[in-house]
């Protein structure tokens, strides 16, 4: 018997991981890769002492209640944790950490593809090309529009948010930002505040949602407010798809209020609405925000990182529960 903790891993995940959560910790890994429902998370929390997750298993609080005695810890591989109820963790005494940080530039990098995919109409120029449709040059043909000069409105100013808006500027993009708090001008670096997030919408031409999905983002992106929203404008997300409601969306896009989309994340991903595949306008990607090797190894060793603090008796970095 070994003295290392017992150690669940949900999901298979990156070699170098792997071996770090084998080297210490006594760990059950996932060869197989398949998603575990709730019945299996309870099962095989058996004599667990800790669970390493991806936001693929669902954490309700029957799971968290059902969960062997054993299971000290939850950390989950994602910054985002909508899927782990924190109320039943902390009222079962689970400690719960996520890995923020470790994938803002990979996601930000992401929200960029999405903007030139958007604005550049990069979905119906690659089909072109992939049908062999590439023919006589022409002058006219499938314009987009430059980021340069345009004003784009960060909906959420977090790490995320702001590393959108430091590649942005870049761009020569003006930036305009919506948070809960103002920031301090160190973070803002010129960027415009709007306490109201309604009153930015008529005053930008690109909207990139950063927030996290909570009771106040959710459905944030709705018909009346894409009506504040100016003519062509353009939408981003690499958020979480349950910000945007997609009739709202999907109509919009339908019927050229907006000119472009460019979606990472989808409301009930993977089974999105099917009406987003039909849309000429719309750059559309799987959710691919965190999906660098070097980001995925740091996602796990961050998450092993909380982990091996709780194991020393010591408050990991991340808490959130
Ligand atoms: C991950 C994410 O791919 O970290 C997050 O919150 O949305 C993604 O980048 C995924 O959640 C991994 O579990």
């Amino acid at each position: 018997m070994s003295d290392k903790p017992v150690l669940l891993v949900t999901r298979k995940l990156p070699d170098a991981v792997e071996a770090r959560a084998m080297r210490d910790y006594d760990a059950i890994l996932n060869t197989s890769d398949e998603q575990l429902r709730a019945a299996d998370l309870i099962e095989r929390s058996k004599g667990v002492d800790a669970i390493l997750t991806c936001s693929t298993e669902l954490f309700s609080a029957e799971v968290i209640e059902g969960l062997a005695p054993s299971v000290k810890a939850v950390a989950t591989f994602s910054v985002g944790y909508e899927h782990i109820d924190t109320a039943a963790a902390k009222k079962r005494g689970l400690i719960a950490t996520n890995t923020p940080d470790v994938l803002t530039d990979a996601t930000a990098d992401l929200t960029i593809l999405l903007m030139l995919g958007a604005t550049r109409r990069a979905f119906e120029w690659g089909r072109k090309l992939r049908n062999g449709e590439w023919g006589r040059w022409s002058a006219t043909e499938l314009l987009g529009t430059d980021v340069k000069g345009k004003r784009l409105g960060i909906y959420g100013m977090g790490r995320i948010g702001r590393a959108v808006a430091d590649r942005a500027r870049g761009f020569g993009m003006e930036i305009h930002y919506h948070n809960r708090s103002k920031l301090n001008a160190d973070l803002e670096v010129g960027a415009i505040y709007h306490a109201n997030a309604d009153d930015m919408l008529p005053q930008i031409d690109i909207l990139s949602l950063n927030c996290p999905a909570t009771p106040e983002t959710v459905g944030f992106l709705n018909t009346e407010r894409i009506a504040k929203m100016r003519d062509n404008a353009i939408v981003l997300n690499s958020a979480r798809g349950s910000v945007i409601v997609d009739d709202a969306l999907i109509e919009a896009l339908q019927s050229g209020k907006l000119a472009a989309a460019g979606l990472d994340v989808f409301d009930r991903e993977p089974k999105l609405d099917q009406r987003y595949l039909t849309l000429e306008n719309a750059f559309l990607m799987p959710h691919i925000g965190s999906a660098t090797i070097e980001t995925r190894n740091e996602m796990g060793f961050r998450a092993l990182d909380n982990l091996d603090a709780i194991f020393a008796g010591n408050e990991p970095g991340d808490r959130i529960a």
